[in-house]
């Protein structure tokens, strides 16, 4: 093969050393801005010194409006009433707005879509053959609906039935299932921009048996695109960058951990969850009584969700992550701090189960 130089490409040559040292002669902030620091007080108060966008924030937990580590064990199960032939009736009220701002980190404020006021919004949780009715309520300024992935009517799926701005409703109704962890979200268009702005939620339908006896948790996998250019700028489980660093979730030795994982991350075709010095169990989409495979490392497209089991037998302190090291760094990463369940009896209501 023999390399031909034509005369433009010679001369391609010559200007683009040129045009390159001319950008840096002329240019030589752009490269210095990116290292400057700043520092600035934030909403909450505190003093925060950063160079760039990813900021590791410490939140006073009582000035936010929501709490992550609340929002990991908290099910709502609705108002149950029970129908003529013996069915459970489990009825929501879940009300759409589009005007919220929050401070995500540490100075960064974020136009949030929330479902009852919070990203994401509350857990649903019905048991396989519950007739689900939802009290739908559009308080936003734009179209918003709620599509849930499972099975159900085609009027009940929330994407052709759009609900108006400014109290329009709707009521889905249908029956739980199957068995398993789905997502519901807005199915308004543009969809990406509904649901990046934080409009989705977890619905798990439990087996009429129920599960074994678990210290159960909720991780919703996001990010956050604060400077709307189709790219995150921030990733979490459960929407504060690394709130779980922070405040490890604290968990026992040899008790079964069982997580309901969501992959509600825009913009990036995949995510992944690597959890320390332990692998799970994983059932895809939770529907399965049997695991699919017993890993520490998992890959998540959109939507795609499952189960995770697994009990340490040594007490200390876990990373758990995303092991796309972009998202770890900007947020996606957190702690189970393990105590020894020999010595650790003062465990009190704190984890729910
Ligand atoms: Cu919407």
């Amino acid at each position: 093969m023999t390399l031909k130089l034509t005369r433009s490409s010679i001369m391609g040559l010559i200007l683009i050393p040129i045009f390159g040292v001319s950008i840096v002669l002329i240019f030589p902030m752009i490269s210095e801005a990116q290292q400057e620091q700043k520092t600035f007080i934030t909403h909450t108060g505190g003093v925060i010194t950063t160079t760039g966008e990813i900021i590791d924030p410490v939140y006073v937990e009582s000035e936010m409006d929501f709490d992550p580590m609340d929002y990991l064990r908290n099910f709502n199960y609705g108002k149950v009433s029970q129908l003529s032939d013996g069915t459970n009736l489990r009825e929501f009220t879940i009300v759409a707005e589009d005007n919220k701002v929050m401070e995500v980190s540490p100075g960064v404020f974020y136009n949030v879509w929330t479902f009852n006021g919070t990203v994401p919004g509350p857990t649903i949780r019905a048991t396989e053959g519950d007739l689900v009715r939802i009290h739908f309520i559009n308080n936003g300024s734009k179209s918003h609906t709620m599509h849930f992935h499972g099975i159900h009517p085609a009027e009940m799926d929330g994407v052709f039935e759009i609900v108006g701005p400014g109290g329009g409703q709707f009521t889905y109704e249908f029956k739980a299932g199957p068995v398993g962890v789905h997502p519901y979200h807005c199915h308004v268009m543009p969809l990406e921009e509904h649901i990046s702005h934080g409009l989705y939620g977890v619905f798990i339908v439990d087996p009429k048996e129920g599960r074994e006896k678990a210290d159960e948790m909720v991780m919703v996998l996001n990010g956050l695109d604060t400077d709307f250019d189709t790219e995150n700028n921030f990733y979490a489980a459960n929407t504060i960058p690394f709130y779980y660093q922070h405040h490890p979730i604290q968990i026992n030795t040899n008790e079964l951990i069982r997580i309901y994982v969501v992959n509600m991350v825009e913009f990036d075709p995949i995510n992944n969850f690597h959890l320390h010095g332990n692998l799970y169990y994983y059932y895809p989409t939770g529907t399965d009584k049997i695991p699919s495979f017993y890993t520490d490392m998992l890959t998540l497209s959109q939507t795609e969700r499952g189960i995770m089991e697994f009990e340490y037998s040594y007490p200390g302190k876990y990373l758990f992550h995303a092991h796309k090291v972009e998202f770890s760094e900007k947020g996606w990463v957190g702690i189970f701090l393990v105590k020894d369940s020999a010595k650790n009896n003062d465990k009190g209501g704190e984890f729910g189960t």
